[in-house]
């Protein structure tokens, strides 16, 4: 956060500016295939999003892992099942895919990651899915995600 001084000097030059708010939301994720909830909201004043995924499980990441994946609701069933042709290392999603807002890597049992992300690209209101994109976990471990 070494920007952070310079970013609130020049506020006060330019004043009035919007103040940069990180959210800070997490998630667990289980070896039976579970994220512990199916929604997440963020406040509509967030100018950015701090998602921390955590792996309460045992089983390595070849067997159980998970990330966590943002998308449209649209979006959400054609990028789980482009990503299900990829690999571990690819986080098992598309290269670069434009209708990825957001994700984590994959983890495995007893660990934890974490994205921060700015919300600029989402819509107050808008219909947006996390999920998770290992092969075949997408149907059961997916939610709703709630901006505004
Ligand atoms: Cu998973």
């Amino acid at each position: 956060m070494k920007l952070f001084v310079p970013m609130i000097l020049a506020g006060l030059a330019l004043a009035p500016v919007a103040q940069a708010r990180v959210c800070a939301v997490s998630i667990d994720s289980t070896d039976q295939m579970s994220f512990s909830s199916k929604e997440i909201k963020v406040a509509g004043d967030c100018s950015q999003v701090k998602l921390t995924l955590r792996h309460t499980g045992k089983l390595a990441a070849t067997a159980m892992g998970h990330n966590w994946v943002l998308t449209q609701a649209a979006d959400y069933q054609p990028v789980a099942l482009a990503g299900m042709r990829m690999t571990l290392a690819d986080s098992y999603l598309p290269k670069k895919d434009p209708r990825v807002l957001a994700h984590t890597a994959v983890i495995g049992g007893g660990q934890s990651t974490s994205v921060t992300f700015p919300t600029a690209a989402l819509r107050k209101g808008g219909d947006y899915t996390f999920f998770c994109s290992f092969p075949g976990h997408f149907a059961m471990m997916k939610g709703r995600f709630v901006f505004g």
